[in-house]
């Protein structure tokens, strides 16, 4: 079958298009996003119809898809880490539901942070919620896995996670193809209760969920996703999981590590084969990715004072990325991977791009506010979060999507005045909008700035769910007109923009204030792709 070069992402992505998935459903954030954007730009996937529009959010998301898994159909819902959060209410139900349709939800983790607030882990949400995890060591797994995870899902009726982490999502790896398969038809759960989470039925179902973890524990144990390795040395074992064994086999290139290795990538954890790492060895290293999860977990398992070395004890860095250096310090190995970064290259710090329309929007703000004591600013998650750093230093907040008008409904409610909000426009169709409502029944004095870019700027210009829509939907939550403004953000505009600020920062009530200009990124792509004139 044929062979592609794909990134983590999109090995995923053409895994469930070759899996037979009727429809995809996600809300951009990386290191996520490049899987559903595969799949709608795949001509294969669109001539099997298969659905991949974006969602408004990852809970709508998340809700989208078991509702397709409901009919019988075989689907996956995307996001990153700090996305199941938002969609962590229907993910730890849908345990207690079960799955109908095959359903794997994909985690992408940011371990370091590259592009993300936090970099927690979701196997804590996984294990919590009793969901069994595929974690791949590299993109060809990924691919597989894929297959494997909707098996695993159909058979044991569960939603099943896939956890990957920025270097597996972004880096390139030649990936072998199996014989795409049909898309199932329609066919609801045998039991129409299912899904009916009544306390009477929960109860019931939940032990169910229970009584299926011993068959995905044997399920771990004979996967061929996780194996263990003979190695001469005893005097170390080595849990490798994840992408974490393919930085440790980089030590390794003749594949020839004296120690006995048990690779983990399939969850619950198969407890046979780490009992028999324990027994075999005197000391245990750990090479995982992301929190010490595992780490953690042996700790209470083990019980018998075996010594184990990771995160914990402080042989890996508690936080950050693992990789093949730290591995090799680790291991006692030469740290000889890479270059030193040389001199010349001094890092460069991220900023809005020239011409970007949220400076003009800051430059409006800041010079009103000036008259103001500093930090009345909540703002949110988006390009406009730059405005923080100089020479703008616009905003005082920026903590999850959303949060800007909430915040700054509660900072109002204490007495702030004036108190401000920035959201971004894909944010506010987000988690923007319910905090708007909220303001609206109190009519909290807040003035609140929606930025329209007309896109999801941020994670690369994905259309934004109220694209063209905004100022309706204020309407619709009750915002009175004459506080609702649309304004031009452009030098040219600067006094009369000044002014409509200044009058809502003195309204008692709610204000909204839509500075409308397209981000100058989608307004060069959109040019590129329309067909050249013909010149006569
Ligand atoms: C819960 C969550 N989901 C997704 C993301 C990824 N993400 C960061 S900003 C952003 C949206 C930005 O779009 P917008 O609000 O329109 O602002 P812009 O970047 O266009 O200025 C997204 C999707 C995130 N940080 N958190
Ligand atoms: S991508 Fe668009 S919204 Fe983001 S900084 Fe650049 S111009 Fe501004």
């Amino acid at each position: 079958m044929q062979k592609l070069v794909l990134l983590g992402d999109e090995a995923i992505a053409q895994g469930a298009i070759d899996s037979g998935i009727s429809g995809i459903y996600a809300y951009p954030g990386t290191p996520s996003t490049e899987i559903t954007e595969y799949v709608q730009n795949s001509k294969e996937a669109k001539e099997k119809g298969i659905r991949s529009s974006w969602s408004a959010n990852e809970k709508t998301a998340y809700e989208s898809a078991l509702g397709m898994s409901y009919a019988g159909k075989r689907t996956m819902v995307c996001m990153k880490h700090v996305g199941l959060n938002v969609a962590a209410d229907p993910f730890v139900n849908s345990a207690i539901t079960g799955a109908n349709g095959g359903f794997i939800v994909v985690a992408a983790d940011d371990p370091s942070m590259h592009s993300s607030q936090n970099e927690q882990d979701s196997r804590a949400l996984a294990k919590f919620a009793m969901i069994p995890i595929l974690e791949p060591a590299n993109q060809q797994e990924a691919y597989d896995m894929v297959h494997y995870g909707f098996e695993i899902s159909e058979k044991y009726s569960i939603p099943v996670m896939m956890r990957i982490t920025t270097r597996l999502a972004h880096s390139r790896a030649g990936v072998a193809r199996i014989i795409p398969q049909m898309q199932k038809e329609i066919k609801l759960p045998g039991n129409l209760t299912q899904f009916v989470l009544l306390p009477a039925i929960a109860r019931k179902q939940y032990k169910d969920l229970l009584k299926k973890q011993d068959g995905l524990v044997k399920e771990s144990e004979s996967s061929a996703f996780n194996k263990y390795y003979e190695g001469k040395d005893k005097s170390l074992g080595i849990i490798a999981s994840g992408i974490g064994y393919n930085y440790l086999m980089e030590n390794y290139p003749d594949r020839n590590c004296p120690n006995p290795v048990l690779k983990i990538s399939q969850y619950p954890l198969p407890y046979k084969l780490i009992k028999r790492i324990a027994g075999e060895c005197k000391e245990l290293l750990l090479a995982e990715e992301g929190a010490p999860m595992i780490e953690e977990w042996l700790s209470g398992y083990l019980r018998n004072g075996l010594k184990v070395k990771g995160r914990l004890d402080g042989t890996i860095p508690r936080d950050g990325e693992l990789n093949t250096n730290i591995l090799a310090r680790a291991l006692g190995l030469e740290d000889t991977r890479g270059k030193e970064i040389p001199s010349v290259v001094v890092p460069r710090p991220p900023s809005l791009c020239a011409g970007c329309p949220h400076i003009d929007s800051y430059l409006d703000l800041n010079a009103v506010l000036e008259e103001y004591t500093p930090g009345r600013v909540f703002a949110d998650i988006g390009c406009y979060t730059l405005g923080a750093l100089p020479p703008y230093n616009s905003v005082n907040s920026c903590v999850d999507m959303g949060a800007s008008i909430t915040m700054a409904k509660g900072a109002s409610d204490a007495g702030l005045r004036p108190a401000v909000a920035v959201i971004g426009d894909s944010t506010f169709t987000h988690s923007g909008i319910t905090g708007l409502l909220d303001c609206v029944n109190d009519n909290t004095p807040v003035t609140i700035f929606i930025l329209d870019n007309a896109t999801t700027g941020m994670t690369g210009g994905q259309i934004s769910s109220a694209y063209g829509r905004i100022e309706d939907i204020c309407r619709g939550i009750g915002v009175d007109e004459e506080h609702l403004h649309i304004i031009n953000p452009m030098k040219k505009y600067h006094e009369e923009n000044m002014k409509i600020i200044q009058e809502e920062l003195n309204y008692e009530g709610v204000s909204v204030i839509i500075p409308r200009r397209e981000c100058i990124q989608t307004i060069g792509k959109r040019k590129k792709a329309e067909p050249v004139k013909e010149v006569k």
